[in-house]
């Protein structure tokens, strides 16, 4: 990432937009017109689908919303409407070629440069006020680039995604957890001009001091629970989770296999080891649960989640990432689709956060215990299908993206949330424990 920091909000938006773009033309230039509009999953829409729905968005939110202009074509509005259409009907509809979409996608895009250079970051308008309004279209494109990249996981066939390994981690030991104290904290934003309306307003939450896993649990330590029979012990999980369980003949995490005495995986279409020191990924949060109550401990809280990644105990101020204020750079985590998968756990000690946990941003997305609802004074903006629709106790939030997270689209107060069974994601997790009363720090 060549921007700094302090370039104007303007060039910002567009290195953002820029770079959105170049993503999802990697993610989709690689694949003929059949693997285009081919569904790899009923969970998933084909990638043709999720390249116009881009274009549209952008139509929507720049053209006609920031630019007061007419839209390209107001007239794809409903077969890209996410809400008219669910994923697994999304074959069916009478789709743009990629060939239209991409000619779209270029003619929206032209368009939203022209509204981008004549507007005014300093505009009372909420929509524009620091370029809010391209800074979320970025967010939005790059958020279908890594559903896209779930969706090339999931996809069989010869490997067309190539990239270098992640770094190793250092050698240096570890300790298993890290203490948080307890005390109140500043959860949320109502200052970061990007962030959008679940993360929103501040808040101050008080959280008690717990433990927290210095790492994301890995691929050996969730070998330990399957080994242990984790699968097959009704006790170790949610009643829901145990029923899922029981009907899906859940045994391992979603890509894995078993030859030979060992476990596989697929990824990207390649198959490999499974490699013990990498976090592991493509769990589901009753996996998660299961596994946390089996080890003895638990899932973080959200608000846990936020703090140990968040609170600075000098200055008892929230930072942006866990190592501060800066940008995230290559060597604060593994994001981008830089690489296409995890580093191993423990990597990224420029990445640490004040207590000293590692990889909270990047590498996997982490299942939290929590529920997705409204922060306190929440208000939907701008509009109430980004978020508000999702709230109540069906969706659980995952917190700190993963390898396949662009840097725009997160920071440590971005929310995201799935289904509870949901493991196409690339979700892992770390566990938690309550502190005892002497733990350091008041509570
Ligand atoms: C925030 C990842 C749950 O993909 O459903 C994309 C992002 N919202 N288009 C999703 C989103 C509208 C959203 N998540
Ligand atoms: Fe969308």
């Amino acid at each position: 990432d060549s921007t700094p920091p302090d370039a104007p909000v303007r060039e910002l938006a567009l290195a953002a937009l820029e770079q959105a773009r170049l993503r999802t033309l990697l993610l989709t230039d690689c694949l003929d017109e059949a693997q285009l509009a081919a569904q790899h999953s009923p969970l998933m829409s084909p990638l043709v689908w999720d390249l116009a729905h881009i274009g549209s968005q952008e139509d929507i939110w720049l053209v006609r919303g920031a630019g007061a202009l007419p839209g390209v074509r107001p007239d794809l509005d409903d077969l890209y409407d996410a809400f008219r259409h669910p994923r697994a009907g999304r074959p069916a509809l009478p789709l743009l070629s990629p060939d239209e979409a991409r000619h779209y996608l270029a003619e929206v895009r032209e368009r939203a440069l022209k509204v981008l250079a004549d507007s005014d970051p300093e505009d009372e308008n909420p929509l524009l006020n620091g370029a809010f309004v391209f800074g979320m279209v970025a967010q939005h494109e790059q958020q279908h680039d890594e559903t896209m990249l779930a969706t090339h996981q999931l996809r069989r066939g010869e490997p067309v995604l190539f990239a270098p390994d992640p770094p190793a981690a250092p050698a240096a030991d570890l300790p298993a957890e890290v203490l948080v104290p307890g005390g109140d904290f500043t959860m949320g934003t109502s200052t970061d001009p990007w962030a959008l309306d679940n993360e929103r307003p501040a808040h101050r939450v008080h959280v008690a001091a717990f433990h927290l896993d210095t790492m994301p649990v890995t691929n050996a330590a969730y070998l330990e629970f399957i080994d242990a029979g984790g699968y097959r012990e009704p006790r170790w999980w949610h009643p829901l989770g145990w029923e899922h369980v029981r009907r899906t003949k859940l045994h391992a995490p979603l890509f894995w296999q078993r030859e030979g005495g060992r476990w596989l995986r697929r990824s990207f279409g390649r198959t490999e080891p499974v490699a013990p020191e990498e976090p592991v990924v493509h769990v589901s949060w009753y996996e998660a649960d299961a596994y946390a109550r089996w080890a003895g401990r638990r899932l973080p809280t959200e608000a846990e989640w936020e703090k140990a990644a968040r609170h600075d105990p000098d200055t008892g101020r929230s930072r942006t990432y866990p190592w501060g204020e800066a940008q995230p750079a290559e060597a604060h985590a593994n994001l981008g689709q830089r690489h296409l998968g995890p580093a191993p756990a423990g990597a990224y000690p420029q990445g640490a956060a004040p207590a000293g946990a590692r990889q909270l941003i990047g590498d996997v997305w982490e299942w939290t215990s929590s529920d997705f609802t409204p922060y306190p004074g929440f208000t939907a903006f701008p509009y109430a299908e980004y978020s508000e629709v999702f709230f109540g106790s069906d969706y659980k939030v995952l917190r700190g993206g993963s390898f396949g997270t662009a840097p725009v689209a997160v920071r440590g107060t971005f929310r995201n949330w799935d289904y509870p069974i949901r493991r196409q994601i690339f979700a892992g997790f770390r566990t938690a424990r309550d502190a005892g009363p002497d733990a350091r720090g008041a509570s």
